[in-house]
């Protein structure tokens, strides 16, 4: 008995040692110190149920060996109860249990409680696309392109004011172990502090249709400096300055359209790619053809319905586009596509 204790005190200390080593290879990144301690927190669940187990597993077994009736003649003895045992394997886990509560406790407090002088940043979820709207006016969508990522600040604690445009999203920074509902109609707040710079994955984590598993996003940790730099340089600020393919760009980027098309290479998504479709022949799923000239394209974001792209049967609903571009925006838009010849 006292080897096993022995051999028992051993596993456990040698596993917290190695713990934080152990964390950072079966866990997510760990963006901040908050996640290490909430990865200490999962590990010390995770071994004290594995010792647990092994425990009463172990015990069982060994008395079930021990004690099985080997003739005729063994007696099974009548055992009724033992106060002290009772109370000890009562008492004992009641002990752990109350551990286990004030830690967790302590670090959902954390999480929730906003502190003062963060920096707040408006988050909107739509299918399928996260929006980041700062401030200063300057605002990221990120559905699946290249200008993905969402930029902050190091060491500074960054506040997430989100709202939902359509259905339920969740908004998932894993690296920061942090996790909140985005729901249509309410604000849900979050809030975090980065303490490495780095890029972090973000993922929409309630399933929200077709491609909720595409409607990823990424948060960029940069110093305050690059941080002050970006913000100024952001092309949203200066709709203004752009050309209008450049604000083409933008758009599709920010209404989500990206989301299905490739608008710089040909290689079809959920909808074909568009590079080099204007002026060009199509076919459609009924037998018949037109020219993609900017009447076409118009029809192509407005109604969507009246005609499908060969191959394409179906899959654009109106319901996934933008209802709210104007005329103006779809030029744009037309003006991007015939830029990318
Ligand atoms: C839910 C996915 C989805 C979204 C979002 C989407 N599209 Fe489409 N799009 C399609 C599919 C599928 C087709 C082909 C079927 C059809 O013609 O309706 C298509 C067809 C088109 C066409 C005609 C393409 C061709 O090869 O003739 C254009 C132009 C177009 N979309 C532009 C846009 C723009 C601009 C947006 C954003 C405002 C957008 N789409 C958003 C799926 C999508
Ligand atoms: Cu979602």
């Amino acid at each position: 008995m006292r080897n096993l204790l022995a051999m028992y005190s051993v596993l456990l200390t040698g596993l917290f040692t190695t713990s934080s080593a152990w964390a950072e290879r079966i866990m997510p990144a760990q963006g901040n110190a908050y996640a290490s301690e909430v990865d200490s927190l999962y590990i010390f669940l995770l071994v004290a149920s594995l010792i647990s187990f092994i425990l009463v597993i172990g015990g069982m077994m060994y008395f079930v060996l021990k004690y099985k009736r080997k003739s005729a003649n063994d007696e099974t003895p009548y055992i009724s109860h033992d106060h002290k045992l009772e109370f000890l394997w009562s008492f004992i886990p009641f002990l752990i249990f109350m551990f286990v509560f004030a830690w967790g406790w302590k670090l959902f407090r954390e999480a929730r409680t906003m502190p003062k002088n963060a920096f707040e940043i408006h988050v909107t979820g739509q299918k399928w696309a996260w929006n980041f709207d700062y401030k200063s006016g300057v605002s990221v969508t990120s559905s699946s392109s290249e200008e993905a990522a969402f930029v902050i600040p190091v060491n500074k604690p960054i506040k997430l004011i989100m709202t939902s445009k359509d259905v339920l999203h969740s908004f998932f920074i894993p690296a920061f172990r942090i996790k909140q509902d985005v729901i249509p109609g309410r604000y849900t707040a979050l809030w975090f502090e980065a303490e490495k710079e780095g890029e972090f994955q973000i993922f929409c984590t309630e399933y929200c249709g077709d491609l909720h598993s595409q409607m990823l996003a990424k948060v960029r940790v940069v110093s305050m400096e690059e941080f002050e730099n970006w913000m100024q340089t952001h092309p949203s600020r200066a709709l203004g300055q752009m050309t209008l393919a450049e604000r083409g760009k933008y758009l599709t980027n920010k209404s989500a359209c990206t989301a299905c098309h490739n608008f710089e290479s040909s290689e079809k998504k959920i909808g074909p790619g568009l590079k080099g479709l204007f002026g060009k022949e199509r076919q459609f799923e009924d037998g018949s053809k037109a020219i993609a000239n900017a009447d076409y394209i118009m029809e192509s974001i407005y109604e969507p319905q009246k005609k499908y792209v060969k191959g394409f049967g179906g899959v654009m609903m109106n319901k996934y586009l933008p209802k709210d571009l104007s005329a103006e925006q779809v030029s744009w838009i037309i003006e991007y596509i015939k830029s990318n010849k």
